[in-house]
């Protein structure tokens, strides 16, 4: 079926990589429309040796689209996604606008592709940390069933999209050079330093970054009992995200059991040999789709069931677009 696809918000790091990541794919579309403010209607975007023109978006954009990636931040996604429906578009948002409503699916096909079937029009992609930590779980929550989960993130500045990229290198550059530095994307320094903020501070001392783990880990593997307490981190590395999780399961799994679960698991890579230096890296697991997992270990505090472990994955592509785009393949 060949389809109409567009993309809003095609000029940030998502929107941008989710033309990639169509291209790269082979994504069928008869007609790809991108879309963005209109600051940069007419600009051309050239990816492996193909242009395209930006369009500016109105709400009449979406007539005659069948699908829409959507990359949008809150605002713009809540303003066009309702002039996509009604115009009959399919749209997948990778803002969190629409992620906990319960008329839309929150899809990550690795873990929970059956609850695609339910949309209404709207369907949600997850926080890129979630994504990379429930890729990782899910084979083992399926066996084992998880009840509680500690995270501590490790999150790249990509997450703050082109301009966070920018601005760490440019710092590291100006320390270099012994010249001040600019801090607009992020509240302090952020070269060779660790920023324990992602998002605001709710009432409980929970950043709004934190509670997207436990709000959107209960919907995706709907388990609304799901206990969690995640730490998310700002750190200088570019564009993976590293997660830091320990896990408690209502059924015994040990470690063997789960090295063999994960290692045939849809979109992960298992890289798990500490005795021979051999673990997930950022480094290692950017520009790429695989979520890398190591370190798998029994969790030694505890006489439960317990486990740690610790994945990486790149932040922009299976973090935000290369998932948009497997949600969108599904309806191929
Ligand atoms: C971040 N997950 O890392 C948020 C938004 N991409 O900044």
């Amino acid at each position: 079926k060949s389809i109409h696809i567009a993309i809003l918000g095609a000029t940030g790091a998502v929107g941008q990589t989710m033309l990639e990541m169509l291209l790269e794919r082979k994504f069928p579309y008869r007609k790809l429309t991108l879309l963005a403010s209109c600051r940069s209607a007419g600009k051309e975007v050239s990816v492996n040796g193909q242009n395209f023109v930006i369009q500016e978006a109105t709400p009449q954009s979406f007539k005659g689209v069948d699908l829409v990636l959507c990359a949008a931040e809150n605002d713009v996604a809540g303003f066009f996604i309702p002039y996509a429906v009604k115009a009959g578009a399919i749209v997948i948002d990778n803002s969190s606008a629409y992620r906990l409503d319960p008329s839309v699916p929150l899809i990550i096909p690795e873990v929970n592709k059956e609850a695609i079937k339910h949309h209404q029009g709207i369907i949600a992609n997850p926080n890129c940390a979630t994504i990379i930590a429930l890729v990782a779980l899910a084979p083992l929550h399926r066996y084992a069933h998880i009840t509680r989960m500690i995270v501590s993130t490790y999150q790249a500045v990509s997450g703050a999209g082109i301009g966070g990229m920018k601005e760490l290198n440019d710092q590291m550059q100006a320390l270099a050079d012994h010249k001040p530095i600019q801090t607009k994307y992020f509240p302090y320094q952020i070269a060779y330093n660790l920023i324990p903020q992602i998002g605001d501070f709710n009432d409980k001392g929970y950043s709004s970054e934190e509670m997207k783990m436990q709000n959107e880990g209960r919907k995706i593997l709907n388990a609304p009992n799901l206990a969690v307490n995640c730490t998310c981190v700002r750190v200088p590395t570019m564009r993976s995200h590293a997660e830091s999780i320990t896990v408690e399961f209502d059924e015994p799994i040990d470690v063997s059991t789960a090295k063999e679960l994960l290692i045939n698991a849809p979109g992960i890579k298992l890289v798990d040999d500490p005795i021979n230096a051999r673990y997930p890296m950022p480094l290692e697991s950017q520009n790429q789709d695989l979520i890398y997992v190591g370190r798998i270990r029994e969790d030694i505090s505890t006489d439960k069931h317990g486990l740690s472990l610790w994945c990486c994955g790149d932040q922009i592509r299976k973090g935000a677009a290369t998932n948009a785009v497997q949600i969108a393949e599904t309806f191929l």
